[in-house]
This record gives structure tokens, sequence and C-alpha cells, in this order.
């Protein structure tokens, strides 16, 4: 058996999953003639140190590119699943910080309280086009927190997507852990410091790129993700990972510039896409560069496929 199945080889936690299946299903069902779809994954996974947590092994991922992402997504006419982790930046919501928002409220006659009209005016476009996509029926959120609860989300999105390849596309932008620690060996209960100094030792997380590309996910455009600190290993790293699971594009991102400047790494090429002081200063988000991208890549890819299956009949 291969790591990854091992992974799988216990039960999701009840309840959750399934409800989560049948939200997929019924959703790529109902836009799968009408429009692409993609999948978005978002935020950090967590690593419970015990089973009635108390304490994870966490990671830096706010959830920002995810969040950013899917509303350009959305603008680009793509169904959007949106599996981010729980409590992280929200499309939409995000441009409504709750501290500022107290601040942009001002009170009316009668002691009701309203947006200044200055805020009004900046939240009007971002509420129309919420509307807009909620009335669309065209966002579906699921959430995880653990590293577990993302990878079996992970799975069952991918199959249920590849119902729908080649015109579906995942764009695997959360920060999932390398470490984890199995089921067997996590401890039932609150660790109690009166035991002394804790050592924990984290296995390897099976690589899920392998199976997602080849086994779950045949035909679907796979973007994915690679985030370093060193930028000297960027580059490689990246084109270690497209060799190695022979998806369709990676996009290279260094923690410290991700904001600004991120590199799309495809066989043999690698384009840098950096934000121009003019897009800075008109707050452009890179989001939006790299999703007119790949969706650009994600059309030649469709028309691909299309001409080879018709040259095949
Ligand atoms: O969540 P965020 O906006 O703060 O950061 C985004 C990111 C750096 C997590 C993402 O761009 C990324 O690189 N995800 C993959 C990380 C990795 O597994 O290498």
């Amino acid at each position: 058996m291969e790591e990854w199945e091992q992974y799988f080889s216990k039960n999701p936690a009840p309840g959750a999953y399934a409800l989560a299946c049948a939200q997929l299903k019924e959703f790529c069902e109902r836009h799968a003639n009408y429009c692409p779809i993609v999948l978005v994954t978002s935020g950090g996974t967590t690593v419970p140190l015990e089973r009635n947590t108390v304490r994870f092994v966490d990671n830096f991922s706010a959830g920002t590119r995810g969040a950013a992402s899917t509303e350009y997504f959305l603008d680009e006419g793509y169904a959007v699943i949106f599996l981010h982790r729980d409590k992280s930046v929200a499309p939409f919501m995000r441009h409504l910080h709750p501290g500022v928002l107290l601040d942009a409220l001002e009170e009316q006659e009668g002691g009701r309280l309203a947006l200044t009209q200055q805020h009004s005016a900046q939240v009007h476009p971002i509420w129309q086009s919420y509307q807009r996509v909620k009335k669309e029926k065209r966002l579906l959120w699921l959430n995880f927190t653990t590293l577990s609860d993302y990878l079996w989300l992970l799975r069952a999105a991918t199959q249920c997507l590849q119902q729908h390849a080649p015109s579906s596309l995942l764009y695997l932008a959360a920060a999932v852990s390398d470490f984890y620690i199995p089921q067997d060996n996590i401890s039932e209960h609150k660790i109690q410091s009166s035991s002394g100094p804790l050592t924990v030792t984290l296995e390897l997380v099976p690589k899920m790129l392998s199976p997602l590309v080849s086994i779950w996910g045949p035909g679907l455009f796979v973007t994915s993700f690679k985030l370093e600190t060193d930028g000297g290993m960027l580059i490689e790293k990246a084109t270690a990972a497209l060799r190695r699971y022979k998806h369709n594009l990676v996009i290279g991102n260094l923690l410290q510039t991700r904001r600004e400047e991120v590199t799309l790494v495809t066989e043999g090429n690698s384009c840098l896409v950096r934000l121009s002081e003019q897009q800075k200063q008109d707050n452009v988000e890179i989001e939006k560069v790299i999703v007119q991208e790949v969706c650009s890549r994600h059309r030649n890819f469709i028309s691909r496929q299309l001409q080879e299956n018709n040259t095949a009949q």
C-alpha cells in the first residue's frame, strides 16, 4: 500500500465530511455545463498534539492569497469552491476589517448607524459583486482546521471536479503542513507539563500531489504554489515539484516578497510576475495578475485538450 493510501485507510470525521461531499456533488453538477469551476485552497492547516485538542502546530498563512484570488476567479466567470481554513481571511468580507468598520460608521438622525459617504462608496461595488455571486450561487464555502480535515476534503473535491475535466482547475494556495502526528501516536488528553519537557516526533506527511495529479484528478489543470524563504532555492524547488508530479503550473513565491512578486514555472520556462510601481500605487493586488494569467493558461489548456480529443475521434 502506498503511503498516501495508508493515510486514507482510517475513516474521516463523520457528519461534516459527508455533508461537504453532498455539497460538492450538487455544486459541480449545477455549474459544470455553464462555467468553468475552480477549487481554491486557502490558509494554513493545524496539526493537533492531542486528540482532545488543546495544543497544535500551526503556520503563518492568513489565507489572503486564496481569498483575494477567489474574488478574481469569480470576476473571470468561474464558479469557485473555496476550501479554506476556518476563520481565515474571507473573500469580500476581507475588505471590511472589524476595527476599521467602527471608524467607518456615523450616527444618523434618530440614532441609526450608517456608513459614512466615503466608506459607503468604497464598499458598494464589493457589496454588489458579493450579492451577484450569492444570487448565482457561484461560491461554495468549505472549511477545515486540521491537516486531516483538509486532506479528506481536497481528495473529495478533486474527485468531483475530475468528472468535469478539462474545464475544472485546481489552485492550491493553502499552506499545508509537511509534518504530522499519526492518529495512533496522538495523546488522547491534554499533555501534562508535570511530566517534564516535551519531545514530539512529527512524521512526514505523504506527498499528496502525486495521487492528486495521477489518480484523483487526471485531466484537470493543476496549479500548485511553492513557498520558500531562501530566494536561491525557489526556482529549483518549483521546477523539481513540476517534474516530480507532472502537473501544469507551479507558482513560486518567497515569504518576504509574496505580495509583490511570484514566478510562474512550467516545463522549460519560468516567468517572473512583479507589480510595477504604478500598480502598487493603484493598489492592484498581485492575485489579480496571477489569476488572469492562470485563467489564460487554463483556456489554452482546454482548447488543446478539445483539439486532441477531436483528433483522436
Ligand atoms: O495565506 P497568505 O496569503 O499569507 O500566503 C500565501 C501562501 C504563501 C501560503 C501561498 O502563496 C503559498 O505559497 N502556498 C503554498 C505553500 C507551500 O506549501 O509551499
